[in-house]
């Protein structure tokens, strides 16, 4: 039986900086239930999906800077969420700011979950690469304060079995990394879903401005063949509090094909059939690890240099 997986990119257009959660949450049901529509097991939303991209802005108050995190999930106000795409037999993907306490310590983590059809979450990963900086840099158009608002995720890459497939999770920043398609493949993922918030504009390149979406595409294009990989790059685009957010979400066949692509910078959903087992038209062939890859020649990739 081939592994045929329907998975629907929902991209999402600008978010407010007062819009609220539950006006964001109307917006991914209706895109929910497009995908139901169109035969979709599976919806992925952008990183931070559930409020706008708030680390553009130096907040020096942490009470401020909470307002934009989540302390549980689901919780009041992503539930409609859940139990719309329960009732649909969905599963989900998104991503949000979290705030957790372990043992009595708070940590802060830019998170992307994985809900499975009967609203389970069967995957919770932390951001490893956060961009950015971590001070007030004033003479930036706007600032990236991840390393300042987020602590980075400290369990590796890897799948987890669900949809009847081998699925991972990256964000953003991640998908930038061959690093981070190479570690999920050697764990035999076999679809990974990458949100992501990109701004058009770089502040310390801004010579590299004009290549931003073509950065996009090479990175996901990339990760997708060298590792015989689905990805689902799902953007949160469009002009948000003034700042040009790059769209072109896109579903990238493990051929490193483009499948199915968004043509505007707003609410948007795409599809695409995936059939899981074609990632061993890749992995068998030229791509065979076991029988091709020479790990004892690449001795730094895991040594920190
Ligand atoms: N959200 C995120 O990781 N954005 C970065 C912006 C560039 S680095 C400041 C990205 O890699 O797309």
């Amino acid at each position: 039986m081939p592994r045929h997986l329907v998975v629907g990119a929902a991209q999402l257009g600008p978010i407010a900086r007062h819009e609220p959660r539950a006006e964001v949450v109307t917006r991914m049901i209706w895109l929910l239930e497009q995908a139901a529509g169109r035969g979709c097991s599976l919806v992925v939303y952008p990183e931070l999906a559930l409020t706008t991209f708030f680390p553009r802005w130096f907040m020096p108050d942490q009470a401020e800077i909470d307002t934009f995190f989540e302390t549980a999930m689901p919780n009041a106000t992503t539930a409609p969420l859940f139990e719309r795409a329960k009732e649909l037999g969905l599963g989900l993907s998104f991503g949000y700011a979290e705030k957790t306490v372990v043992d009595g310590k708070v940590h802060r983590y830019n998170t992307s979950i994985i809900v499975d059809g009967s609203g389970e979450i069967v995957h919770r990963y932390h951001k490893i690469h956060l961009p950015g900086h971590h001070e007030h840099e004033a003479w930036r158009a706007f600032q990236h304060l991840e390393k300042r608002y987020f602590e980075p995720g400290e369990a590796p890459f890897a799948p987890v079995e669900v949809f009847d497939g081998q699925i991972g999770l990256a964000i953003c920043n991640d998908r930038r990394w061959p690093e981070t398609y190479r570690e999920h493949a050697l764990r035999g993922t076999e679809m990974v879903l990458i949100g992501y918030n990109t701004p058009v504009h770089y502040p310390p390149a801004p010579e590299h401005d004009h290549l931003q979406c073509f950065h996009n595409h090479l990175s996901l294009q990339a990760g997708a063949y060298q590792n015989g990989m689905w990805v689902v790059g799902v953007a949160k685009a469009g002009k948000e509090e003034g700042c040009d957010l790059i769209g072109q979400s896109c579903i990238v066949a493990p051929t490193g094909e483009i499948v199915a692509q968004a043509s505007t910078l707003g609410d948007e959903l795409i599809t695409a059939d995936c059939d899981l087992d074609r990632c061993a038209e890749i992995r068998t062939n030229i791509f065979d690890f076991k029988k091709h890859r020479r790990p004892e020649m690449y001795p730094l990739l895991s040594a920190k240099v």
